[in-house]
Formats: structure tokens, sequence, C-alpha cells
């Protein structure tokens, strides 16, 4: 993975966090992407979600595919732990990382390509499973890391830099995750922190599969004025349907909250998700609704992003799976490897 290191210099003053550190604390490598693209806009809003939730680096655990939104990992948390996959095979990896290890905070940055087409399989079964992640799409419609062909999600008569029309129908992420049960649906755009940020940490605290599809712009290969995954396109039929802040267990309730349009969702280690609701139509609790709502909207032309769906309490792997409550590494041996005769007695049940 190619990155340049940051010089390590402190500044008198700088901002530090509940645990003493500072937003450098939670960088990476230099970037090596294209000046402008939108992941490392993305990239800086995790970093600033991390720090501001308070989370050690060492506590996350950072998974991607193969794409340069796959390359993202390596510049934000650079003590985190981390593993680039198999192109559209990170969520197999997480599943079985999250399986050993339940205490970490998961995170998997993908592109379109990697999670669209070659990793569909994958991301639908992670999202049923309803595996305990924060899974990013970092949505560009084209393959760039291998120079601009069309992804699965770009739209129907877009148009590649080189003229090529595009006639596949999309996939929208966020559809496919309602579809298959996601218990956390949203979609953000890199060209607004203000809205992004808020939906990462709800999205990192949230206890299940959390989703977040966000339009990305690869300003080398799909920023032309052709192109409905461009910045331009993008700021004009944008249509925020929920506006999501997040509020810490610690922090106390802020006037928001009076306010008759504010509907709390209190996350399972305290926090809440205060969704205040932009369109006065829009339910984030009805999963049918909400695709009717996204289906009307894309009909005349317009993207809705947002926090599009939110539902607590669905089991999660660990549950389903009753699995153990302690990361297996911190079992004594004798637990993980009860020996043979215990071996035996469990396969009389299966005779
Ligand atoms: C099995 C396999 N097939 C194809 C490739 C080639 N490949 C590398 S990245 C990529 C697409 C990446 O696109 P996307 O996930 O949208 O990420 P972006 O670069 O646009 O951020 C492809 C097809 C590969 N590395 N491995
Ligand atoms: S090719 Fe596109 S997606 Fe890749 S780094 Fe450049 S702008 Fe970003």
């Amino acid at each position: 993975m190619s990155f340049i290191r940051k010089p390590d210099i402190r500044y008198k003053g700088q901002r530090t966090n509940a645990l003493g550190l500072t937003l450098r604390d939670y960088e990476g490598g230099m970037s090596t992407l294209c000046a402008g693209c939108g992941h490392d806009s993305i990239t800086s809003a995790l970093v600033q979600a991390f720090f501001e939730l308070d989370i050690e680096p060492y506590r996350v655990a950072k998974l991607s595919g193969i794409g340069c939104s796959s390359k993202t990992p390596a510049y934000f948390l650079s003590q985190a732990h981390g593993i680039n996959a198999v192109h559209g095979r990170m969520p197999a990896v997480a599943t079985g990382a999250n399986a050993a290890a339940r205490d970490l905070y998961y995170i998997g940055v993908s592109g379109d390509g990697d999670s669209l087409s070659i990793g569909l399989g994958q991301f639908a079964h992670a999202m049923r499973r309803n595996l305990h992640m924060l899974y990013l799409i970092e949505n560009n419609g084209v393959y760039g890391l291998t120079k601009g062909q069309f992804s699965a999600s770009a739209d129907i008569g877009s148009k590649a830099k080189k003229g090529e029309i595009n006639e596949q129908r999309p996939i929208d992420p966020v559809k496919t995750a309602l579809a298959m049960g996601g218990t956390f649906v949203a979609r953000g755009f890199s060209g607004d922190k203000d809205q992004l940020l808020p939906m990462l940490k709800a999205g990192l605290k949230h206890d299940g599969f959390a989703m977040i599809d966000v339009l990305s712009p690869c300003v080398t290969f799909n920023d032309h004025e052709d192109s409905t995954k461009s910045y331009a396109h993008t700021r004009q039929f944008y249509h925020p349907a929920v506006h999501a802040d997040f509020i810490p267990p610690a922090e106390p309730i802020r006037a928001g909250y009076d306010e008759g349009e504010a509907v709390p969702v209190q996350l399972h280690d305290g926090s809440q998700v205060l969704l205040r609701k932009v369109a006065p139509d829009y339910d984030p609790h009805d999963r049918a609704a909400a695709m009717s709502y996204l289906e009307r909207h894309e009909q005349a032309g317009e993207i809705v992003t947002g926090l599009l769906y939110i539902e607590e309490h669905r089991p999660t792997m660990h549950a389903i799976n009753q699995t153990a409550a302690t990361a297996l590494r911190d079992l004594d041996y004798s637990v993980l490897n009860p020996g043979a005769a215990a071996l035996a007695e469990l396969q009389k049940r299966f005779r």
C-alpha cells in the first residue's frame, strides 16, 4: 500500500479529546489519491468522528477490499489494526475477525465496484447476518483504480469521460440494504461533512450492521457534466430527508431535543441519535415508507440523503449464534480447547 509518512509535529494548544489525544493521533499516512478525490474528504470526516468519540485507535479494526476507496484505511488511524482483503471479499474477512475479537470497533471501507459487482454476495450476507460493523461504500460510479470503467452504480444514460453511455440499470446500495434487512441505512455526500459526521458517529455506535453509502466523486474519471456522480450533479439534486445529530451519553441533551420535529433514538451504549426531519412526510423507522420515499424522489431525479432507516435491537451475528461474550484471545486455553473427551461428547449429538 503506497503512502507517505506524515511528520509527527505537535503544536502548542492543540485540541485534545477525553483521552488526551490530538486529531493527529487519529490520522494515518499522507494520501496518494488524486488531489480533490471525494474519498479524502470522507477520510477526514472519519478522523474527526473517531477523535470526537474518544475511541482509542488500538480498539479499531479497519478492513477494505481493493480500489482507491479501499486504499483509504492507510490514511487514518495508523495505530489501528487493519487488513486489505481480496477485491470484494472484505465482508468475509470482517466476519471472521469479528467472530474472534468482538470487542473491537469494525470499520469496512469499500467502493461501489468492490461492493456492488464482485462483492455483492459478500456485502448482502454480512448485512443479513447483522454483523456489528460500520460499512462505508465510497460511491463514485466508476472503477477509479482501474481507470474509469462504469461500475454497477452508474445510472442509465450516464456518460463515461470518453463518451460511452451506460445502458444497464444501476444497483442502489441504499435500496439494496433496505431490501436485505439492513438495520442502519444511510446516504451521505463527501462534500457535506456536516451531514456525514453525525452519521458516521451513529454508525460506529449502532449495535449491528450500519451501511452508509457516501457519494464520493472521482475527479479524474467521473466529474464531468454528463456524470450523475459528479460534485455538480450531487449538489444540484441532493435531497436531505433527515438531519441526524449524535449525542454521546455524557453530554446534556440540547435545546433541539424539544423541537416538535426531533425524534430521539437510544443506542445500546446510552448515546442518542437525534433525527430532525427535513421532509415532513419522512419516517426513518418505516422500511416500506423509506423505500417508496426513495422511489418517489428518484423518479423526480433527486438523490435522497440522511439516515434513512434505523432499527435498534435486531439480534446481531453474535446473538444469533450464541457465541462467547469474551473475545477469543481473552479466553483461557482450557476453554478454547476442552480436550478429546469433550469433543467426543459433542459429536454424539450429531450421530
Ligand atoms: C479479483 C479481482 N478482479 C479485478 C481486480 C481489478 N480491480 C482492482 S480495483 C477494481 C475496481 C475498484 O473500483 P471501486 O471499488 O469502485 O473503487 P474506486 O477505485 O472507484 O474507489 C478492480 C476491478 C482485482 N484487483 N481483483
Ligand atoms: S482515480 Fe478517482 S477515485 Fe481514484 S484517487 Fe483519483 S479521483 Fe479518487
